[in-house]
């Protein structure tokens, strides 16, 4: 069995960090280093898709639990608009394999990254 992935051990309260809802299937974290005024990241518990296309064929309707939990996060956070980013492989700057998507919001600029 893998070591469990740093957003997990940040689940578990092991590391420190904001989590800002949790639904016990998909939670929600603030990055660490964020890219815009809204830097949120929407994780799935189950830990067993590294990227958005492995968890698109394996568990669609989770896919699409983590929409609207992005969705949930932007009406809280950032006047319901928001970005959606998945980064897939480490080509694409992927450095966590444990999917996640990164939602971005109250943006001032229209940079497609950092
Ligand atoms: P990616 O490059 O798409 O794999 O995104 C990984 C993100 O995870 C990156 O934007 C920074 C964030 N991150 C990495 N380590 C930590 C951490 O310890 N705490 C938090 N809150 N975010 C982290």
């Amino acid at each position: 069995m893998a070591d469990p992935s740093i957003f997990t051990r940040i689940r578990s309260g092991e590391i420190p960090g904001e989590i800002l809802l949790d639904t016990g299937r998909v939670f929600a974290i603030r990055d660490i280093n964020p890219q815009a005024p809204l830097h949120v990241l929407v994780i799935p518990v189950a830990e067993q898709y590294r990227n958005v296309t492995e968890l698109a064929a394996g568990n669609p309707a989770l896919l699409a639990e983590m929409v609207a939990v992005a969705q949930q996060i932007a009406d809280e956070h950032a006047g319901g608009e928001y970005r959606l980013i998945f980064n897939t492989g480490p080509r694409a700057a992927q450095s966590v394999f444990h999917v996640h998507a990164h939602v971005l919001g109250n943006i001032e600029e229209n940079r497609l990254v950092g």
